[in-house]
C-alpha cells in the first residue's frame, strides 16, 4: 500500500486535485489557505494516503475518485462523523478540533479505513 501511495501516477493526479481545489476554492470566494489542506483520494475502494497527520484545527479533505458511493465516518470518544452518502466525485471536507488518534471508515466498504492523528 506504501508503494502504491508513492507511483508517479498517485503524484500527478494528487496536483491536479490541488490545483482544482484551489480553483474551487477561489471562484467559492475561500483564502489560499483553502489549497494548503491535506487530500485523501478515495480510489479503488482505498484511502490514498492512509495515514495522515495534522495539526489541531485543521481539516481534511476527501474526494471520491471511484464510480460508486462512499460513506465515511468516524466513532471516537470524543469525536463522531457520518457523512452519509458520498457520491462518485463529491469532495467532503472533516475539520478536527480535539486531539487524538482517530479511524475513519467506510461504511459500504468495510476494509477501508484511514488513521488520522491530530496533535
Ligand atoms: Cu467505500
Amino acid at each position: 500500500m506504501v508503494q502504491m501511495a508513492r507511483r508517479t501516477h498517485g503524484r500527478i493526479r494528487g496536483w491536479t486535485t490541488d490545483g482544482l481545489a484551489l480553483i474551487l476554492g477561489l471562484s467559492l470566494g475561500g483564502s489560499l489557505a483553502w489549497a494548503s489542506v491535506p487530500v485523501v483520494h478515495q480510489r479503488n475502494k482505498v484511502f490514498d494516503p492512509g495515514r495522515v497527520e495534522i495539526p489541531r484545527g485543521e481539516s481534511v479533505q476527501f474526494t471520491n475518485e471511484d464510480p460508486f458511493i462512499h460513506h465515511l465516518y468516524i466513532e471516537s470518544p470524543n469525536f463522531t462523523y457520518d457523512s452519509g452518502d458520498q457520491r462518485p466525485g463529491r469532495m467532503i471536507r472533516i475539520t478536527f478540533d480535539q486531539p487524538g488518534e482517530y479511524v475513519l471508515k467506510c461504511a459500504i466498504h468495510l476494509k477501508m479505513q484511514l488513521e488520522i492523528s491530530v496533535k
